[in-house]
């Protein structure tokens, strides 16, 4: 049996968190590999981009998380077959990744410009992202972002939705995706009931 090890660091969210949900919905066994902070600086050499997450599949690694996104939802069955289906997951991991960048980038910098940068998000980029997202849903049936299903695109969504409606955002309102996006949201809830998703936080003994 192929032996799988996804690495990434230890909290319920980010990069790492869709290919975790993934693998758990498709009830495919992995070694769930968290990096404490201070253990992060001498393993980071090892990885192939300097960055997190990393999949090791019977011992060979791969990083970057949309890369890990499409292998473990074809993995999971949460991949559309369909070559345009598939564009259109990939188009919507692409997109949560702009934005994520513009985001991170405001993680770990002097609180001062934290907060303008954020202010600025707040006002312009991830209002968006948001209602573009929301777009595309629309598009493409209003349920789901690609082949009528839940694929990895709506595990990346629901990951940011989460992120950004958990308020550990400071500068950025809590309530910000549901007066911008309510469809998304709406979204973000019928994710979150999926049985795969409330089996996986219940297992780690949080809500969601
Ligand atoms: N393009 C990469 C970006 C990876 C990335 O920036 N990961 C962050 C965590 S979400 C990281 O490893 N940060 C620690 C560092 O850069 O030292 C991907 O999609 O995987």
């Amino acid at each position: 049996m192929t032996k799988l090890k996804l690495t990434y660091f230890d909290f319920h969210g980010g990069r790492g968190e869709p290919a975790r949900l993934a693998l758990s919905i498709g009830e495919i066994p992995f070694e769930d590999d968290r990096v404490a902070p201070s253990d992060w600086p001498a393993r980071k050499a090892n990885t192939p981009f300097g960055a997190l997450p990393l999949l090791e599949v019977d011992g060979e690694t791969v990083s970057q998380s949309n890369a890990i996104n499409r292998y473990v939802g074809k993995l999971a069955n949460l991949y559309p077959s369909d070559a345009w289906q598939a564009a259109l997951c990939d188009e919507v991991m692409e997109a949560v990744e702009d934005i994520g960048s513009k985001i991170g980038a405001t993680l770990f910098i002097p609180e001062e410009e934290k907060k303008a940068k954020r202010i600025e998000l707040a006002k312009g980029p991830i209002p968006f992202y948001l209602t573009r997202l929301q777009d595309r849903l629309a598009a493409h049936g209003g349920q789901y972002f690609a082949a009528n299903r839940l694929s990895v695109a709506d595990l990346k969504v629901f990951v940011w939705i989460r992120h950004l409606k958990s308020g550990v955002l400071d500068h950025i309102p809590a309530d910000l995706s549901d007066r911008v996006a309510p469809k998304l949201v709406e979204h973000y809830e019928r994710v979150k009931s999926h049985p795969g998703i409330k089996a996986y936080y219940a297992k780690h003994g949080i809500e969601g």
